[in-house]
């Protein structure tokens, strides 16, 4: 069969990112026989006078649409998605009688919602490297589900089954050009527990690790055919605590495999002598999935540990000359006026940092932030969260809440509030050739005072 795979993401916030979900799950139906073609909207001048050339000279059986985000989860500066996804499905459906098929993270998220808002004929719930493939293995013997049918996997892959990305030497190289970096998954999975996070049903609650020699091999041929020199691990967490990390990383020390790299930790279990491992490997800027600035939102939010952890590992970057960043939601469960004044005291009270500030969390499908909405009467009845709805606790007013987070970080220059203010700065910074989200220029420089007030 000939299989048109559509990106449809055009966020550039924090830069523009290489469709890594998409090119996995291309390398997969490559290898089940059938031909590819690549439309990435990103990079369309005009995204629909090229879509309809494409597809007209493609004439493609099967349109497969990546759909990645929802919205920007930014209350204070809401975007979305799902609109270009509808357009791309009108615009397929006016020019071409290609069966039209959903998948992505933002799909599997809201599939019912997604699937009646677009018409497509059908959705791939999770991973799509087999389940794509099963489908077109039925569609070419003539046996179409019905209609509207959304896909579900009874299982998730095999560590040895997720394959490498199709890594595409053109466009990977435009994103590289436009202040994008290398993306490399080493595995899925969060066995974590956190109150807002749909990542343990989008990847499954196991970690299901990628052999560290094919992810150490992926990453050569990253630098030596595309010329990369910087990447990013896209794991939800980096640093889980089976350690499968620290396997990749001794693999890249052992094969002399080194290049620029950053990821998402979680503020635990990193020793000086982990970071010293990562820092011989290339480690440049770790980004901290803190989330809530005290020990009482911390329990709020469900996290895994407690606010000395993350000054802990905020110091053990720091030391090692690590640019590091840190995200901070105000507004979760448990938060009262109280905390936000303890997590604002927190927050200044970190150094060599930049910090990500949010306010309210967007509520997902499936998660225990859903049913505490629901509980709390924040979400109203029935509402199917495509639009997006953000909790703020009752214990605290949104108003009151927005003056005091803007006027305690407005002063400080490496601590962002809302978080996309510099937006407009980094898309010239990425013109200009700088790479990746550029918040390591924002540190703040160490402050004795403060780090005497902690360590005394
Ligand atoms: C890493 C990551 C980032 C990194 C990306 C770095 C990089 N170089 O790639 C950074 C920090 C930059 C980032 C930014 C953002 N992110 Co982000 N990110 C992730 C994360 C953790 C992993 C994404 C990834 O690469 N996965 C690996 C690939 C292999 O998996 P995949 O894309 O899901 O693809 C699989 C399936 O979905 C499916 N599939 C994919 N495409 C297709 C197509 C078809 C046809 C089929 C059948 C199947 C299919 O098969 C694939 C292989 O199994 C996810 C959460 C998660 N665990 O999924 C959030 C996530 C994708 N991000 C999200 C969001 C919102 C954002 C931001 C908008 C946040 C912000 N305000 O800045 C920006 C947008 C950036 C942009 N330009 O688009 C949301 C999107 C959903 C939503 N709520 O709207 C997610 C799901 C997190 C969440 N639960 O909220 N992100
Ligand atoms: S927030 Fe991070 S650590 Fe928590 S469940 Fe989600 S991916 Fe896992």
């Amino acid at each position: 069969m000939k299989v048109l795979l559509i990106s449809s993401n055009t966020a550039t916030s924090p830069y523009p990112v290489y469709p890594l979900g998409l090119s996995m799950v291309a390398a997969s139906v490559r290898k089940a026989g059938h031909e590819i073609l690549l439309f990435d909207s990103m990079h369309a001048g005009s995204p629909e006078k090229e879509l309809v050339s494409k597809i007209t000279s493609a004439d493609p059986d099967v349109a497969g649409i990546s759909v990645r985000n929802i919205d920007n989860v930014n209350m204070m500066h809401e975007e979305r998605y799902i609109d270009r996804v509808v357009e791309i499905v009108r615009c397929i459906r006016r020019h071409s009688r290609a069966k039209i098929v959903l998948g992505g993270p933002a799909f599997s998220i809201l599939p019912e919602r997604i699937m009646e808002a677009t018409r497509a004929d059908y959705g791939i719930v999770g991973e799509g490297e087999t389940a794509f493939t099963e489908l077109l293995e039925a569609g070419a013997g003539g046996d179409w589900p019905p209609a509207g049918t959304i896909l579900r996997g009874e299982g998730w892959l095999d560590p040895a089954e997720i394959p490498s990305a199709l890594y595409d030497e053109q466009l990977l190289a435009k994103y590289l050009s436009q202040g994008s970096v290398a993306s490399v998954q080493t595995k899925r999975g969060c066995p974590l527990n956190c109150v807002y996070c749909s990542y343990p049903a989008l990847e499954g609650a196991a970690i299901r690790a990628r052999d560290p020699k094919r992810i150490v091999r992926d990453i050569e041929v990253l630098k030596e055919k595309h010329g990369a020199s910087f990447l990013f691990f896209t794991d939800s967490v980096f640093n889980d605590d089976e350690g499968t990390y620290l396997e990749v990383l001794e693999e890249m020390r052992r094969r002399n495999v080194k290049i620029n790299w950053s990821a998402f930790f979680k503020p635990s279990g990193i020793t000086p002598e982990i970071v010293q491992l990562m820092v011989e490997t290339g480690l440049q800027a770790a980004e901290l999935g803190s989330d809530a600035a005290c020990d009482a939102t911390l329990r709020g939010q469900m996290k895994s540990f407690e606010w000395r952890d993350v000054l802990r590992t905020n110091d053990a970057f720091r030391d090692a000359g690590i640019a590091l960043a840190h995200y901070f939601m105000f507004g979760g469960p448990g938060e009262t006026r109280d905390t936000v004044l303890e997590g604002i005291n927190n927050i200044r009270s970190l150094d060599c940092s930049a910090a990500f500030v949010f306010m309210g969390i967007r509520i997902l499908p499936d998660t225990r932030l859903h049913d505490i909405a629901r509980r709390e009467n924040i979400l109203p009845e029935n509402h199917d969260l495509l639009e997006p709805v953000y909790y703020i606790s009752p214990d605290v007013e949104r108003d009151w809440l927005e003056k005091t987070l803007t006027a305690s970080f407005k002063p400080l220059r490496h601590v962002l509030f809302p978080p996309d203010m510099l937006d407009d700065k980094l898309q010239l910074l990425h013109k200009l050739g700088h790479k990746g989200a550029l918040w390591d220029l924002l540190r703040a420089t160490p402050a004795p005072q403060r780090k005497s007030a902690r360590n005394p």
